[in-house]
């Protein structure tokens, strides 16, 4: 195995703290991934990511400024990527999901935020994570007020473009978004020395959706019973998918999604067949967030689906390849995006209708609504989350959880008893 200390310490990081989470990870890993029988092979391309979590990808990325391309972090789903690829530029996901980095972030903001804003700044400001490092600038965007507000702390200290995100889904806020992704294309031409064309945008879009129609077909056959694949390992996909490289994302898991397929033309599934079915909403599961899903799947049930911007919402929706101007490809793009249904708008149903969507496109027997704590926004949408489903018949068990592992026996009790409920 390669040692990356002398990269990291090239990109200037913490190394004896740095030290500390690459011994605990692979632990992590195998407590949580390893112990799982009769994994798909393809899952192997996954473990061996995580094995190199913090070498292999930000290895490439640097070679690749080498070659005078940009990276550019981001930390939300409506941030896109096509417009960074067309620039020859690149994108990596940086949202914190572990709480190895909290009390970082703690110490330059309230610990009364959501540990994923606490996480992402702390593994900035403590320079434990190569991906922060590496990154040429950050993109923000005004989703939460948590998160407007961490940019302004994150953005004294590196560069932060943050785009003003519309509120509500009115035609005129999609017409903003639109106006939003072409200044945000002007500044990516101006970072990376890239002329934003209408043929680079269009390939780069062709890209894009080629991804998302991978990760959709590795979904699709999560609607199998038996189920060909744990939650645990399509959430890994998923959270991979943020910072791998879109082609060999796409490649990687239509391969995934071949031996789905086949799995379930033989009858094969990781569960019994007629193992309980759970749908988990919510805020996003960073990586390597696991925690819920490894407490679901050794309690009896399995999920089948993820409605949150780390699952269904990332790769739901493709946008419209048929513009041939980039006046036409900003809005394709504008349309796509502000399909995404994050609580931040108001009203937001779409969200309550994506839910029940899919719940019985996956044929689910029960559905978990976790919210991160302090996150106000998925906080206050449990009421209507629970008393739809409920009109709906659909059993929902509302959580709130963090990083710390503390509440795993407690939520070990409720998710178990939820599970039993559901006969
Ligand atoms: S589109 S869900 S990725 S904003 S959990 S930081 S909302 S206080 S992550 Fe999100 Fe974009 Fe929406 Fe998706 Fe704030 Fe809540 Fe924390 Fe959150």
């Amino acid at each position: 195995m390669t040692d990356y200390h002398p990269m990291w310490e090239e990109l200037g990081m913490d190394l004896e703290t740095h030290d500390l989470l690459c011994d605990a990870l692979p632990v992590a890993f195998g407590d949580t991934y390893l112990s799982q029988e009769n994994r798909p092979e393809n899952m192997a391309f996954y473990d061996f990511v995580v094995s190199g979590i913090h070498g292999i990808r930000p290895a490439e990325f640097i070679e690749m400024k080498k070659e005078g391309r940009k990276v550019f972090g981001t930390f939300c789903v409506f941030v896109p990527d096509e417009v960074v690829v067309a620039c020859n530029g690149a994108v990596t996901g940086l949202c914190g999901g572990s709480q190895f980095w909290v009390p970082d972030g703690e110490k330059h903001i309230p610990s009364d935020t959501c540990p994923l804003i606490k996480a992402s700044l702390g593994a900035h400001f403590g320079k434990t994570c190569p991906y922060f490092m590496v990154s040429d600038m950050y993109v923000g965007e005004t989703t939460c007020d948590g998160k407007k507000k961490a940019y302004e702390v994150l953005g004294a200290d590196k560069e932060t473009y943050i785009m003003d995100m519309p509120q509500m889904k009115r035609p005129c806020d999609i017409e903003k978004w639109k106006e939003e992704i072409a200044a945000f294309a002007a500044k990516v031409e101006e970072v990376t020395g890239v002329t934003l064309t209408a043929e680079n945008l269009a390939e780069a879009i062709k890209v894009i959706n080629a991804k998302r129609a991978a990760l959709k077909r590795v979904y699709d056959c999560r609607k199998a019973d038996p189920v060909p694949i744990s939650g645990k390992d399509a959430l890994l996909m998923i959270q991979i998918a943020f910072f791998d490289d879109p082609v060999r994302c796409a490649e990687m898991a239509n391969k995934l999604a071949d031996e789905l397929e086949q799995r379930i033309a033989d009858g094969v599934g990781v569960f019994p067949a007629g193992t309980k079915r759970i749908m988990v909403t919510g805020t996003p599961l960073a990586i390597p967030n696991w925690k819920l899903h490894h407490i679901i799947e050794t309690s009896g049930a399995v999920v089948v689906c993820e409605d949150m911007c780390t699952g269904s919402r990332y790769f739901e929706n493709q946008v419209d390849e048929s513009g041939t101007m980039l006046d036409e490809q900003f809005m394709a793009l504008s349309e796509r995006y502000m399909k995404n249904n994050c609580a931040c708008f108001t009203p937001n149903p779409g969200r309550l209708e994506d839910i029940v969507r899919q719940a019985k496109e996956y044929n689910v027997d029960g559905v978990i609504d976790c919210n991160l704590k302090f996150c106000t926004l998925y906080n206050i949408e449990k009421q209507s989350v629970a008393d739809l489903l409920a009109e709906e018949g659909i059993p929902c068990l509302s959580l709130e959880t963090d990083y710390a592992d503390n509440d795993a026996e407690q939520l070990r009790t409720r998710i178990g008893a939820f599970v039993e409920m559901l006969g």
